[in-house]
């Protein structure tokens, strides 16, 4: 760590503080939510100047990003890696550069010492929680499972899969078929006809994970002549205000939460940084999960 007032290469406080940041792509309601939620919280009214940039959910946009943004000299590196490997040449390159790098939502495989921070979720509890949900609610019936997996690779894709699978181990919950939707609607409702297809009313239940998958996989539930909520029983993450609007409809049967509102983290830990300070390794925002009941209570306030 270097102990230079104001960062290894920031101009000592004055003027604003320069960020780059390089997001996942525009694949779902908690993607849109949570660029929303980083853009007001890097505004330049807080004292940020910000280069924001799609990598369209590919990783090699991202790695030309993040060298982009160190050529240019910026204060930090804010990041929402699109897979977990493959990041330790650009994170040592950030790193030589002296230039602070958080990881936001996602994480990565690299040694922790190659970047400053990381402000996310726990997805492996997410998936923990959804996974107890099914085996509590097919306790002594027989639960025929597909799951919707997203974005191969991601750490939000792993680490539900590891938490759901610790949770239903040893029960009776039989998985047919997972497979990824990518995280975006149309992929959730082609890989859930296909499903449809080969396994047809032998599906109970479905695990999405995340809410545009699910919302993609009501489309082609009703198309089969299925009721879903019903016929299907369906557990998502993420709780989205439209994913909230399914449960309280009785379409989906239960959400666990996924906070995408970590602006505010991410700036706060950006000054920190900056200025020299020491930071935690890891920041986790705080998740809940909802039955029908209580999306309906929460949906006229939710704020995303
Ligand atoms: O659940 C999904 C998004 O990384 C937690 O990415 C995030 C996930 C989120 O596309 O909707």
């Amino acid at each position: 760590c270097s102990s230079g007032a104001g960062g290894a290469s920031g101009d000592s406080g004055s003027g604003p503080i320069k960020i780059g940041f390089s997001q996942v792509g525009a694949e779902s309601g908690w993607r849109t939510a949570n660029t929303k939620s980083l853009k007001e919280a890097l505004a330049s009214d807080n004292g940020f100047k910000l280069t924001f940039s799609d990598a369209q959910q590919k990783q090699e946009n991202q790695i030309s990003a993040i060298r982009s943004f160190i050529t240019q000299g910026v204060d930090a590196i804010v990041f929402a890696p699109v897979v977990e490997t493959g990041w330790d040449d650009v994170l040592k390159e950030a790193k030589d550069a002296e230039i602070p790098v958080i990881l936001e939502d996602r994480s990565v495989d690299s040694d922790p010492s190659l970047y400053t921070s990381r402000v996310g979720d726990d997805f492996e509890k997410e998936g923990e929680t959804a996974g107890k949900w099914v085996a509590d609610n097919f306790a002594g019936k027989s639960a025929n499972l597909v799951v919707l997996e997203g974005t191969t690779g991601s750490a939000a894709a792993n680490d539900r899969t590891t938490g759901f699978n610790q949770a239903i181990k040893g029960t009776d919950v039989k998985v047919l078929d997972s497979q990824t939707g990518n995280f975006t609607r149309s992929e959730g409702k082609t890989v859930m006809e296909g499903f449809l297809q080969k396994y047809g009313k032998s599906i109970n239940v479905l695990f999405a994970q995340n809410d545009d998958m699910g919302l993609g996989a009501l489309d082609a539930i009703k198309a089969a002549g299925l009721t879903p909520g019903k016929d299907i029983q369906i557990v998502t993450i993420d709780g989205t205000k439209d994913g909230l609007t399914a449960l309280a409809d009785g379409q989906f049967n239960y959400v666990v939460e996924c906070n995408p509102l970590l602006g505010d983290k991410v700036a706060e830990v950006v000054k920190a940084a900056v200025a020299g300070k020491k930071v935690d390794k890891l920041y986790l925002a705080k998740d809940e999960a909802f039955d029908q009941a209580a999306a309906e209570k929460a949906l006229p306030t939710r704020p995303y």
